[in-house]
Formats: structure tokens, C-alpha cells, sequence
């Protein structure tokens, strides 16, 4: 059921109110201390950021995409260390379970995801498969009633944090390809995984993310999502579908916020005699980041509609991953040339944002990823007709 008007806008205004009173004061101690503080984690369950867009059935919030990516472009609006808290519980973490899993896997696994207790976390990316999923060569042999999970994984988001893991797995041969991957929930303690160091990343400081490494990983067979084998990549494209639109809208997000700074710094800073944001160099500045934000929200708010009407969107969300991070980028970048030198130094907020936003480009499927799906589906669709 979507959520009346006035209880979405009550919902956004408190997410609004939680990102400017609570988060942003802590963006410079997120920063230094490579940390989320563990009393505002106990803050985001309460508030009920973990429980996002799992059903109410299973003790989530339920919301609807649109009513997701209004959320999400407010929590955009911060450094991307808060939201990595729980973002793979609203996404990639929970999403394979709820798209495709048995009614008794959601029962056993979203509410503790819905109320923080167990993180979520997705592993596809390996060593060697990154952008080629579909190679992917983590192996699951079928032992009994035990498959036997062992493979690497690689930049897995929360993994240091993780309780459970959506692993994508071969269960089949590779020439098999993509209907050769199965999709399973592997709990964290189980023997035979172990995690490698964390790894020390350009930006986001406060997200984790690390290798996880499966020898002979036991998973009981009940555990393979869907009940069925070969299953698992499709699994795994309909879980980035929908999280290519979520951080689409997170890149709205954070567009908005380098624009918010831009323009404090641009009133506030004077240059012969007058404020820079009288010069209309900047004000161009201003307005191409201001447009181009626009076209992202409208884009991701449209697609957010589709999906909630059922509409297939593999396209759409690609494009709007494609355009709202790229366009994130030009923001980000104009933001730091609005400041001047002063977008260089630390003390200024633009200065990590400019190096936080350059992931978006790359996870979740890179930029180059996004144009070959794109292009991919504007072929079938034209061979069809
Ligand atoms: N939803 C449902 N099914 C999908 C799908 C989607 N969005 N995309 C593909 N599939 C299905 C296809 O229909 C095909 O099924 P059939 O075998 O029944 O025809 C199967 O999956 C294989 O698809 P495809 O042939 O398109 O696979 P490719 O190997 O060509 O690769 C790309 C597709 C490159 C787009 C995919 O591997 C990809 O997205 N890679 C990037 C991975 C990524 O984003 N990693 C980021 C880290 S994870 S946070």
C-alpha cells in the first residue's frame, strides 16, 4: 500500500531533518575516524533505515520505489558512510531473498534485516569477474543436502559487517555461462569463510568493503535461493535493476548537496568588490549543475513510478545510473571550481565529496556497463517490432 501524502511527507521531512541535524555535523569525525559512531546506528534501526523497502509482511516499512527514492535522495544528501550502514539492507543484501527466494527464506531472513540485527551483504564481483558477471567462477558442488561453496569474492560492501551474504555461485559448468550460476544465503559463521583485510579506498571512508574468501563453505540446500539452480544470475540482474535506480537517486542526492555548498561558498565569498556568485561565470556554473540535477530527479522519478507499476525497467534504470553519476561527477567537479583553491583543502566539504562520488561511477555496474545494457535493449526492442 503506498503511504498517504501526508505521511510520505512527514517520513521525508524527518529523513531530511536526521541527514541536517545528526549526520552532517558528523561527516568531518566519519571522515577522520574511519567510523560510524555505534549510538547513530542504533538511531538509524529506530528510524527504521534499515527496514526501507522490505514489506511490512516481514516487519519492514514497505515502501514503494517512489516513496524509496524521494528517502534516498535525501539520504544523498550526506557523506555515503552513513547510508553504507544500512543501504545493503534496503538493497542488494535483501533484494535477491525478496525478488526470488521461498516464502520460507523470507520469513527467516528479512525481519532481522528489516530491523538492523543481521547486515545484509551481496557478493557477485570476483578477482577475475568483475563487469563479466556471468563468467563468475565461485563453485557450488551439491554434496547431500549441503552445497560446497569455495571462491573468492572481491570489494564486498559490508562484508566486515555482514551476518549474511547472497553468494552467486556455479552450480553448473562454464561453458554454461549465465544458467550455470545459482544464487544462495550463506550465514557469515559458517565454517570455511574467511574475510581479507579491509581495503583502504580513495573515498568513502566509513564504508567497508573486503574480500571474502569460501573453501568448502557448507551450505544447507534449503539456502539456494528460489529452490532452484541456475537461477542466480537473473537473480542477481533484477537486484542491480532496482539498486541502479536507488543510487541514481542518491546521486540526485548528492548533486543537491554540492549544489547547496556551491552556492553558500559562492554568497558568501567576495572577489573584486563583490560576491562570485554575482559573476555570471559561476552563475553558468550554478545553472548547468541546477539542470542537469533536474533532468536526474525527474528520470528517477519517472522510472521509480514504472517499477512500482510493474513495468519492466532494466533500461531506464541503467540510464538513469548512467546519467545521474555522470552528471554527479560534472557537479561534483564544478562544486570544487566554484571554491576556488579553498575546494582543494580538506576543511571544505566539497573536497571529500569530490572524491566520494567518483565511485558511483563504478559500482553496481560502471558507466560502460550501463551503455552496453542500454544499447543491448534498444537493439531487441527495435528487432522485435
Ligand atoms: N533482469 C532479468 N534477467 C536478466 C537481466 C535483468 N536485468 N539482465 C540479463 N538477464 C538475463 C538474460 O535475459 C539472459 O537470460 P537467458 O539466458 O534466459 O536469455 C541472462 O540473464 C544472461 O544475460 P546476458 O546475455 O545479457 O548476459 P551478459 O553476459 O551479456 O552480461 C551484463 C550482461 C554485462 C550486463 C552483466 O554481466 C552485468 O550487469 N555486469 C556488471 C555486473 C555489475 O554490475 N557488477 C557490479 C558489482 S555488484 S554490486
Amino acid at each position: 500500500m503506498p503511504l498517504d501524502q501526508e505521511t510520505l511527507e512527514h517520513l521525508v521531512q524527518t529523513v531530511r531533518r536526521f541527514v541536517q541535524e545528526r549526520l552532517i555535523p558528523l561527516e568531518s569525525h566519519v571522515e577522520e575516524t574511519d567510523a560510524v559512531p555505534d549510538e547513530l546506528i542504533t538511531e538509524m534501526k529506530a528510524l527504521g533505515l534499515f527496514a526501507l523497502s522490505i514489506p511490512e509482511a516481514y516487519g519492514g516499512l514497505g515502501l514503494s520505489m517512489y516513496e524509496e527514492v524521494l528517502v534516498a535522495q535525501e539520504l544523498g544528501q550526506t557523506s555515503p558512510a552513513f547510508r553504507s550502514v544500512f543501504a545493503t539492507n534496503v538493497g542488494i543484501g535483501s533484494q535477491g531473498i525478496l525478488i526470488d527466494g521461498t516464502e520460507e527464506q523470507k520469513q527467516h531472513y528479512l525481519p532481522s534485516l528489516a530491523s538492523g540485527e543481521l547486515i545484509g551483504s551481496f557478493a557477485l564481483t570476483e578477482p577475475d569477474y568483475g563487469s563479466d558477471a556471468a563468467n563468475l567462477r565461485t563453485s557450488a558442488v551439491k554434496e547431500g543436502d549441503v552445497y560446497l561453496l569455495s571462491g573468492t569474492k572481491r570489494y564486498i560492501t559490508n562484508a566486515p559487517r555482514a551476518g549474511v551474504f547472497t553468494v552467486m555461485a556455479r552450480t553448473g559448468t562454464v561453458e554454461e555461462g549465465a544458467r550455470g550460476v545459482s544464487a544462495f544465503i550463506v550465514e557469515a559463521d559458517t565454517p570455511g569463510i574467511t574475510l581479507g583485510k579491509k581495503d583502504k579506498k580513495m573515498g568513502q571512508r566509513g564504508t567497508y568493503t573486503c574480500d571474502v574468501i569460501f573453501d568448502n563453505v557448507p551450505v544447507p540446500a534449503k539456502n539456494l535461493i528460489g529452490g532452484r539452480e541456475g537461477q542466480g544470475f537473473k537473480t542477481a540482474m533484477k537486484v542491480l535493476d532496482r539498486g541502479r535506480l536507488h543510487m541514481a537517486a542518491v546521486a540526485v542526492g548528492m548533486a543537491k548537496r554540492l549544489i547547496m555548498e556551491s552556492l553558500s561558498y559562492a554568497l558568501s565569498r567576495k572577489q573584486f568588490g563583490t560576491e562570485i556568485a554575482n559573476f555570471q561565470l559561476i552563475q553558468a556554473m550554478l545553472a548547468d549543475s541546477q539542470t542537469e540535477t533536474y533532468a536526474g530527479e525527474c528520470m528517477v522519478e519517472k522510472t521509480a513510478r514504472q517499477l512500482d507499476a510493474a513495468k519492466n525497467i532494466t533500461l531506464e534504470a541503467s540510464c538513469c545510473k548512467l546519467h545521474c553519476t555522470e552528471m554527479l561527477a560534472r557537479v561534483a567537479d564544478r562544486a570544487v571550481q566554484i571554491h576556488g583553491g579553498a575546494g582543494y583543502m580538506a576543511e571544505y566539504a566539497v573536497e571529500r565529496f569530490y572524491r566520494d562520488v567518483r565511485l558511483l561511477r563504478l559500482y553496481e555496474g560502471t558507466s560502460q556497463i550501463q551503455q552496453l545494457v542500454i544499447a543491448k535493449q534498444l537493439i531487441r526492442d527495435f528487432e522485435r517490432t
